[in-house]
């Protein structure tokens, strides 16, 4: 089994950010490579979908199960989100938001220095039982908590090393880092307001914003993970071998579209009408972004009216997942709609067979 590196955390802080340029004189054009001019903040988000299918195709040494490979596509998505990662935005840390570890009473923040373990899916067993052992950034972590408890929001440290990390949290940390060599920031999904999909994801806004602060208080240059898939009805069956990509396609043509939507306002830039959006897609859907992580995400980077980057697209047992990353300084081309397109495909109250599982 690989060990991962060990490095110490808070000694990466950055001095705030130089002061504008004089009138007259041009300011620094952040691009590839040169991001450091961005100086300290939310750098850029991901959307990082975490279905254990992707670390089992990979076949990191963390993972014992082994695999033929599959859902190429989205993998290449993480590569190059990797590469942008490191070449473009190179963070003192990721701040994730995952599904997968749920609080039902606040929103939790895991402070503990050195998580060590093994983390286990526990519906796909034989695919994902992965050795993680990383850095907190144990400074951001209580900041972050502390500006949420400002913020009106229930909220808890997580002290217990002996708390299991779950594997979303580990999914979207390995694709986007596999080695794990920048310190790390996990927040919980509480799950009790968004019981019902129509629920506003307000509490989840408040978390953003206190993300924000407490990344602009402790001079960090974070980059965010929201490890959230989008549709989320599933096959209740699995083909002998998983990773026979003959199986896979999107669980059916309604979801598709409702993810086509979704993607069309990312890619135009359209912020606000996604807000606005997510919750009847989530009504249609069972998205996982129910859980909030793009909602924290979105709040967080201040809702930016700029396109975000799909980097891919893909089903994993017929969900639909996205691999998006959003640049402030260095937005992607924006790809408007069709003139006269509104989101929401037109059969949308059309009653459809519910064969597959949501979870
Ligand atoms: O957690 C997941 C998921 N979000 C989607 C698909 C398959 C498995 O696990
Ligand atoms: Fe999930």
């Amino acid at each position: 089994m690989s060990r991962v590196f060990h490095i110490t955390v808070g000694d990466r802080r950055r001095p705030p950010q130089t002061a504008p340029a004089p009138a007259g004189v041009p300011a620094a054009e952040p691009g590839p490579g040169r991001g450091d001019e961005r100086g300290p903040g939310i750098v850029a988000g991901f959307l990082a979908p975490h279905p254990p299918h992707l670390i089992y195709a990979e076949n990191p040494p963390q993972n014992e199960p082994r695999s033929r490979g599959g859902w190429e596509l989205l993998r290449w998505a993480y590569q190059e989100a990797r590469r942008r990662l490191r070449e473009r935005h190179r963070p003192d840390v990721i701040v994730v938001h995952a599904p997968h570890w749920i609080t039902m009473v606040g929103h939790h923040v895991n402070c503990v220095p050195n998580p060590r373990g093994l983390s286990v899916e526990p519906i796909f067993p034989h695919l994902l039982r992965y050795r993680y052992d990383f850095r907190t950034d144990v400074e951001l972590a209580t900041a972050i908590a502390d500006c949420a408890a400002d913020a009106g929001l229930v909220t808890r440290k997580l002290t217990n090393p002996g708390v299991r990390v779950d594997y979303a949290t580990i999914g979207a940390l390995h694709l986007l880092n596999p080695e794990w060599d920048i310190p790390v920031v996990s927040l919980s999904a509480n799950n009790n307001p968004y019981f019902y999909s129509d629920a506003d994801l307000e509490q989840m806004e408040r978390l953003g914003a206190a993300t924000r602060r407490a990344v602009e208080q402790t001079g960090r240059r974070a980059v965010l993970a929201g490890s959230n898939s989008l549709s989320h009805l599933h096959w209740d069956r699995e083909p002998d071998l998983p990773e026979d990509m003959a199986a896979e396609h999107p669980y059916d043509d309604h979801q598709y579209r409702w993810d086509m939507d979704l993607l069309t306002l990312v890619r135009a830039g359209r912020t606000r009408e996604l807000r606005a959006f997510l919750p009847r897609h989530i009504e249609a859907t069972a998205a996982e972004v129910k859980a909030g992580s793009l909602s924290w995400l979105l709040s967080a980077l201040g809702w930016p009216e700029i396109p975000g980057d799909v980097l891919g697209y893909g089903t994993i047992i017929g969900t639909g997942n996205a691999v998006i990353e959003w640049d402030p300084a260095n937005p992607a081309r924006a790809h408007p709609a069709p003139p006269g397109w509104a989101p929401g495909p037109d059969d949308a109250d059309r009653p459809r067979p519910m064969t597959g599982a949501r979870s």
